[in-house]
């Protein structure tokens, strides 16, 4: 005897059934379709109480938690760090000194806003178009509270009279705020939020007449997806554009030791995520005092520790909670009405909870190239900390 239950993966975003034994007693539980972060085959550590032979309801946050916390090892996805403790954790990360990604993408758009909308003026013969107001339309993926953007839209309405911006993000209240912000401070531009899930679903991006789209995927927010997932989303965002439309995508550089001491060091790397302050770390542990909050668990944060490392192989930081000790968590809502989940740590055992990724120019190339898209120029600092690639559609 068994139940069919409908999960959400949400490391891919796809939905699988998987039959659940319906016996009673403790069991164990293998889910499918879930890709491992790690190879190393370690026993597994997590067990069911007896369950009723119902349907359990699904909800984002439970079945993510009992999708990667029953993994081997345990991962959790990290979308889970963004609930409204977290953004607030993480809006404190882009202003620490260690972490230099935000600093110096703003310092990028400062120093080549012009340079970047010649650029995009060029590539998309604009300036044979602009006849109606919107000769250019801004539509930013993941957009925020729009903190950068201001820096582009401000550049921008020195070239044309009005300025259609479009911020799409999962988060309405973040729209609302760059809107109020942005309406404010500058009056020509007419912001038209849309709240949207660009990472499950294609968004559709206004198009005014005769105007040409350029999108923006700042922030490093490509570098949280695997390289796989990475393709899907700019080919997503690619079929929504035309030839001729352009992107400019935030990324983090990789560490380069050839370009003897023009690139940054695995420390400063490392820092960016260690901060001496602890943000960072407090970051990281919201994930478990959310599933607290909002599943009812039994976490300890305190009995966890913050790590990040530097992974060369797959150019990649990982962001890791470490078992202080042996310990047992209960997560009474993380099963619907099929009992609670009993997790089992050993000393030292980790869960994944972040990747991310750090590029070569070449490989923001290759990555733009797969989703359709032609590199026109990277912009980077003299000690190339970050790069800021415009590309077009072709
Ligand atoms: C949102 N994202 C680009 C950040 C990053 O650097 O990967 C998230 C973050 N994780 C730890 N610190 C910041």
């Amino acid at each position: 005897m068994g139940l069919v239950r409908q999960v959400y993966n949400y490391q891919n975003n796809s939905y699988f059934l998987k039959l659940f034994r319906t016996a009673p007693g403790p069991r164990r539980i293998q889910l499918r379709n879930h890709p491992a972060q790690h190879e190393s085959p370690v026993p597994p550590t997590a067990t069911l109480a007896p369950e009723s032979p119902q349907l359990a309801a699904t909800h984002p946050v439970a079945d993510a938690a009992r999708l990667g916390l029953t993994s081997t090892p345990k991962t959790l996805p990290p979308w889970l760090f963004y609930d409204a403790p977290g953004s607030r954790l993480f809006e404190q990360i882009t202003t620490l000194p260690e972490y230099y990604l935000t600093r110096t993408e703003r310092e990028l758009f400062t120093a080549h806003a012009d340079e970047i909308f010649d650029l995009v003026s060029s590539s998309t013969g604009n300036q044979q178009l602009a006849t109606g107001n919107f000769a250019l339309t801004i539509a930013e993926l993941g957009a925020g509270t729009a903190s950068k953007t201001g820096i582009l839209l401000r550049a921008l309405t020195q070239r044309q009279p009005h300025v259609l911006y479009q911020p799409i993000d999962i988060s309405p209240t973040a729209l609302d705020e760059a809107r109020a912000q942005i309406e404010l401070t500058i009056p020509s531009v007419t912001v038209r939020p849309r709240t949207a899930n660009y990472i499950t679903e294609t968004v559709r991006i206004e198009r005014p007449p005769h105007a040409r789209i350029l999108a923006l995927y700042i922030g490093s927010s490509i570098g949280n997806f695997s390289p796989a997932e990475a393709r899907l989303v700019l080919a997503r965002l690619r079929s929504e554009l035309a030839p001729g439309d352009a992107l400019l995508l935030g990324t983090d550089l990789a560490p380069n030791p050839a370009l003897n001491g023009h690139s940054k060091s695995i420390a400063t790397l490392l820092a960016a995520y260690n901060d001496a302050q602890g943000v960072t770390a407090a970051f990281n542990r919201n994930i478990l005092s959310r599933l607290n909050r909002e599943l009812g668990a039994d976490f300890r944060p305190d009995r966890f520790i913050h790590r990040a490392l530097w992974n060369p192989t797959h150019s990649r930081i990982e962001m890791h909670l470490e078992s202080l000790s042996a310990q047992t968590v209960r997560i009474p809502a993380a099963n619907g009405v099929a009992g609670a989940l009993i997790l089992h740590f050993a000393p030292g055992e980790t869960i994944h909870t972040e990747n991310s990724y750090k590029f070569t120019p070449a490989a923001i190339s290759t990555l733009l190239a797969s989703a359709r898209f032609t590199t026109i120029r990277t912009f980077t600092n003299p000690h190339n900390l970050f790069a800021v690639t415009l590309a077009t559609a072709v």
